[in-house]
């Protein structure tokens, strides 16, 4: 076995430059040079104070003009703005969970889409009240897609997932007015209070963004993440590899991008029918390579083992190899820069949903009833486009890493049994992990999510502060495109237990796990919101007692808002390294790292100096271990 180095930042980096050297001599755009053209940024978007949600603007808030045309001050246009952000992100998750409940609806023994996990079908629907008993299990699936599809817009009631957080998270919600109603009530109900005289309070804005985000989390995200499950099986551990290096010469290469499994899949699925590889060898490719990119990469990962092309930053660069056949985009987080740079080389840029339509790519309409076919399609279309490749143009990055993915809850469980004293606990409890926790063998957990953000040197925040944390002996579960950032640098690899501290270390060995987790896409973070529930309902604490904390050091989307605030509002603290744009507003920046502690026992901490952000998440973890006894 060759001997286990990390690949550092500076590595990627000169990847990157190499590939860019390419794109010159096609004439590519790339996102380094759009930062450029950008910066320096508008100080009133950056800070929050820009107003246009009325057309008697845009006002925007300065010493001279310290109100807006209506009256409103700096600190009500700051908390709608933040609102508004979160409402977006809220949305975009929501409505990719709304979209795996249609899938799940058109389940079916012989058709495109079966129910892969019908155990855990049958556990939600338990849940959920719903007789089983000697029910089909595809006519489950429909009745629960139903159920799942009228959460959305329940006329009274909560979100019925809420029930899985604690008694006391539950009752904080209550009290606190933030108890998620129907998914889309929540957006909407952003929407009217950020309208032009409506809300200008900011309590009452912040607090209507915490219960937008929960609603997103413990609503729209879960119903994603469960029902992706049962559709295409709860993830284990499985083995792949991550970073540009994962693309083959001579294969056709097809890069999925995006978020929703239910195209992912599909396209997987053809890539591996031996008719299609007949094809592309008759084409005078050697096979089929399907890679990922962002969350899409994830879901397909975790489940198949399919390796990971890169994440956000790294989307322009699969182009740019000059090998990419395919690059087939569902929803979120895909740059509308692929369209142009597609067209520099010979690659397809493939658009599949109405809700992400952009110029310069090819549409192909995929839906559940035809999505065979649809994947077919497409799948033969890159391989078709094999012999138009430009050989001159063809460079892949020699630069790849191993990774062991798809830790579920349920598969976190199941590792951890037994490494303690306390033997395999058939229960399925997180009971062991305690015993770790409490013992002091690992000292905490940090979740570590988000994006790429071109203000921060792509992926270093996430990597530096996983090798700092894992040193320190805390472990990490990741997801997204931090997730990704830590499979392309290699602390994903088992091996990387050498990385940690002694606690740390004796654990991965024993129970055979690399010291990062990999917890899925961006929807999955609401595993970690049933993992901190189950954490706290195993060891009799609050959530917010745990030595668990959340960070997005690089986060840039709406989404990554929104999760924010279902995080803290759930009673974890979380640790950002970009500013949301509340400076301009000292009322909005002190309650949100402050003030809303008194409503959900968390607040966010914003700190740009990395080393600094390690340093504050170390020691509130040793301060929860403080003031638990531990
Ligand atoms: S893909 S939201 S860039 S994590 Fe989920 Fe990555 Fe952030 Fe998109």
């Amino acid at each position: 076995m060759s001997e286990f180095k990390l690949t550092t930042v500076e590595e990627m980096e000169a990847a990157t430059e190499r590939l860019l050297e390419t794109g010159a001599k096609v004439g590519a755009d790339a996102w380094q040079f759009r930062v450029k053209n950008q910066t320096p940024h508008c100080k009133f978007g950056e800070q929050g104070i820009c107003c246009r949600i009325c057309s008697m603007g845009p006002c925007r808030i300065t010493p001279k003009a310290p109100r807006g045309i209506c009256g409103c001050d700096a600190h009500g246009i700051v908390a709608r703005n933040y609102l508004k952000f979160t409402a977006g992100g809220s949305a975009t998750h929501s409505d990719h969970g709304r979209e795996i409940c249609h899938t799940l609806y058109c389940t079916s023994p012989d058709g495109n889409y079966k129910v892969k996990d019908p155990d855990k079908l049958i556990r939600i629907a338990k849940e959920w009240g719903v007789e089983t008993e000697g029910k089909d299990i595809y006519d489950l699936a429909h009745e629960m897609a139903v159920l799942g599809l009228e959460e959305y817009g329940k006329v009274f009631g909560t979100q019925r997932f809420l029930k899985r957080a604690p008694e006391h998270t539950q009752e904080i919600w209550e009290r606190e007015e933030i108890a998620p109603r129907a998914i889309d009530r929540e957006v909407s109900c952003s929407l009217h209070m950020t309208h032009m005289g409506c809300s200008s309070l900011p309590e009452a804005l912040i607090r209507q963004s915490l219960r937008s985000g929960l609603s997103d989390g413990w609503g729209g995200s879960m119903a994603g993440t469960e029902f992706s499950d049962v559709l295409f099986g709860t993830p284990k551990p499985i083995d792949t590899e991550a970073n540009l290096g994962v693309m083959e010469k001579d294969n056709v290469n097809i890069v999925v991008h995006g978020h929703d499994p239910s195209l992912s899949e599909m396209i997987c699925e053809y890539a591996d029918d031996p008719e299609m590889i007949a094809y592309a060898k008759s084409k005078g490719a050697k096979g089929i390579t399907v890679s990922g990119v962002c969350c899409t990469s994830n879901e397909v990962a975790m489940r198949r083992g399919i390796p990971m092309a890169g994440n956000f930053l790294q989307q322009e660069n699969v182009v740019l190899t000059g090998a990419c056949e395919a690059i087939v985009v569902d929803v979120q987080c895909i740059f509308p820069a692929l369209g142009p740079l597609s067209k520099c080389f010979h690659t397809k840029f493939v658009t599949t949903s109405p809700i992400a339509q952009m110029p310069d790519s090819e549409f192909i309409r995929f839906n559940a009833e035809t999505a065979g076919e649809n994947a077919k399609a497409i799948v033969k279309m890159a391989i078709d486009n094999f012999e138009n490749r430009k050989p001159e143009l063809v460079h892949i990055p020699d630069i790849k890493q191993k990774a062991t993915v798809g830790y579920s809850v349920e598969a976190i469980v199941k590792v951890l049994d037994g490494v303690t004293n306390s033997q395999v606990d058939e229960t399925g409890t997180t009971k062991p992990l305690i015993e770790c926790i409490t013992s002091g063998v690992i000292r905490g957990a940090v979740a570590m999510v988000g994006c790429n953000n071109p203000k921060i040197r792509p992926d270093t925040a996430h990597i530096e502060l996983m090798k700092k944390l894992i040193a320190n002996d805390v472990i990490i579960i990741a997801s997204g495109c931090s997730a990704q950032a830590a499979a392309k640098a290699g602390l994903m690899d088992k091996r990387a237990k050498d990385l940690c501290g002694a606690g740390l270390k004796r654990v991965c060995e024993l129970a055979d796990i690399p010291p990062v987790l990999h917890m899925g896409s961006c929807v999955d973070i609401s595993r970690m919101l049933v993992l901190a529930a189950t954490l706290a309902k195993d060891s009799g604490l609050n959530i917010s007692q745990l030595p668990v904390v959340g960070c997005a050091p690089e986060w840039m989307s709406e989404k990554a808002v929104s999760i924010g605030n279902y995080v803290v509002a759930t009673g974890l603290d979380t640790f950002l390294g970009v500013d949301p744009y509340v400076s301009g507003s000292d009322k909005v920046a002190e309650l949100l790292t402050s003030g809303i502690r008194d409503w959900v026992e968390a607040a966010y901490t914003v700190e740009k100096d990395i080393d600094k952000l390690g340093d504050a998440m170390i020691a509130r973890i040793e301060e929860k271990r403080e003031a638990i006894g531990i």
